[in-house]
């Protein structure tokens, strides 16, 4: 039997995938709300395929709980938020959740860390709670995830994956766990690699998009289609850059390459400024708008309106989000945000001056800022009437009143 502890964003689908493929799964969960929610039969958060799964794994078997199971393997998923004034990974949950399974783990158990930690965590914080604990027959693994949120069913089943452990052969049988339902190849390594694979991989799409943000600047200087440059250029069999935008949000690329900077300061100077560099997109998109609101003689802010308030198109999560940036860089340059926001996928009030419905954003709006390209916008600017557009990632389309950046 496998227990899932943390049933977020990833720990969720993990489990139920697992359930749907033969394998006994619990999971376990703290928020006792969250397991009642599950435990009544829906989902916690909105993913493509996730209510179909759920609906396999349940009639599969899985069961939901807020307690730590007995059993062969733990799968430990829990968030790991990152300090933001030093830059450091802060361990707190994964340590946590890892003594409450040693607390019940029976003997050899095997303790999957799947959590993404820095370089070293491992050795730092969950090795030192075996010795404590004089727990050290327990064998510890790391098996970062790699799904993607808008496509993670998909890519749970079809993604590559890495396995880090101490014991090869320990390796090995959290592989096959894996390819239960994981159709990719399954790398296997040690802990220590796996960690700082994760990471770079994390880091090599910030570097991309900080590179492609950079271009968007020099090409607005420069009088060029960045967007333009960037589709031509990326033609080359071996170019390939990714957007820019207006910053880069959610909890892995923003984040992750912190680890780095936090651990190498003297070292990792390079992604330091390209994260540094997707930071200031938001400030950048905000200069942008007002400069189009002077152009299009609009002096009253709330005549524009914010569309799109979670961290990317087709999801419902908010963590880092480039409209929350810019509504903070808003209040600290203007004194509060008067602009409007709507989100189709975010029903909850996160911001003021939040509306619920594209026609109560709509109604007396002259411009409108598209954060986010949702597919109920992406290539349709008729759904914004005739206004003002200002399109920092190009998903509108050409033609009308449209800014890119
Ligand atoms: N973004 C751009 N330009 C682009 C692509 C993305 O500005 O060309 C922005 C997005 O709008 C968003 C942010 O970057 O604000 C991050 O979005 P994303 O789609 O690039 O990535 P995530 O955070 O949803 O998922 C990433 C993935 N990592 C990689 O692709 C290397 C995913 O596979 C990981 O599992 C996930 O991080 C994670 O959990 O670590």
């Amino acid at each position: 039997m496998v227990n899932v502890i943390g049933l977020g964003y990833i720990g969720l689908p993990t489990a139920l995938m697992m359930a749907a493929h033969g394998v006994e799964v619990v999971g376990t969960d703290y928020n006792a709300e969250l397991v009642a929610t599950l435990n009544a039969g829906h989902t916690t958060f909105k993913e493509e395929g996730l209510d179909q799964l759920f609906a396999d794994a349940v009639k599969d078997g899985v069961k939901f709980t807020t307690e730590y199971q007995i059993c062969d393997t733990y799968i430990v998923s829990v968030p790991t938020p990152y300090d933001k004034v030093n830059k450091k990974i802060d361990p707190a949950y994964v340590v946590a959740a890892c003594k409450a399974v040693l607390e019940v783990a029976p003997e050899k158990a095997i303790l999957v860390v799947e959590s993404t930690i820095s370089p070293g965590t491992i050795d730092r914080f969950v090795r030192p709670l075996l010795v404590e604990t004089d727990r050290q027959d327990v064998a510890l693994v790391h098996a970062p995830e790699r799904i993607i949120p808008g496509n993670m069913v998909s890519e749970l089943l079809h993604n590559n994956r890495t396995i880090g452990a101490d014991d090869p052969e320990v390796g090995k049988r959290v592989a096959a766990l894996y390819a239960s339902f994981c159709q990719g190849e399954i790398a296997l390594t040690g802990i220590r690699t796996a960690e700082m694979t994760k990471v770079v991989e994390n880091t090599f799409r910030a570097v991309n998009i900080a590179f492609a943000n950079e271009l968007a600047k020099v090409c607005r200087v420069g009088g060029m289609d960045v967007h333009e440059v960037i589709r031509i250029a990326n033609k080359h069999p071996r170019v390939n850059i990714l957007n820019p935008g207006p910053g880069v949000g959610g909890h892995c690329i923003p984040v992750d390459p912190w680890f780095l900077v936090g651990d190498y300061p003297e070292t990792a100077n390079f992604i330091r400024l390209a994260l540094q560099t997707n930071a200031s997109m938001s400030e950048y998109v905000l200069h942008r708008a007002y400069e189009a609101m002077r152009e299009n003689g609009i002096d009253d802010p709330s005549k524009v309106g914010i569309y799109g308030l979670t961290y990317k198109e087709d999801v419902d999560d908010v963590r880092e989000s480039p409209t929350l940036q810019m509504l903070e860089a808003q209040a600290e340059h203007l004194g509060g945000a008067a602009m409007k926001v709507y989100d189709p996928w975010v029903e909850r009030d996160v911001v003021p001056n939040q509306v619920h419905s594209m026609e109560e954003f709509l109604d007396g709006l002259e411009m409108v800022i598209v954060m986010v390209g949702h597919s109920q916008v992406k290539g349709k600017p008729k759904v914004f009437g005739n206004r003002a557009l200002i399109d920092p990632r190009n998903v509108m389309g050409d033609g009308g009143n449209v800014w890119k950046l």
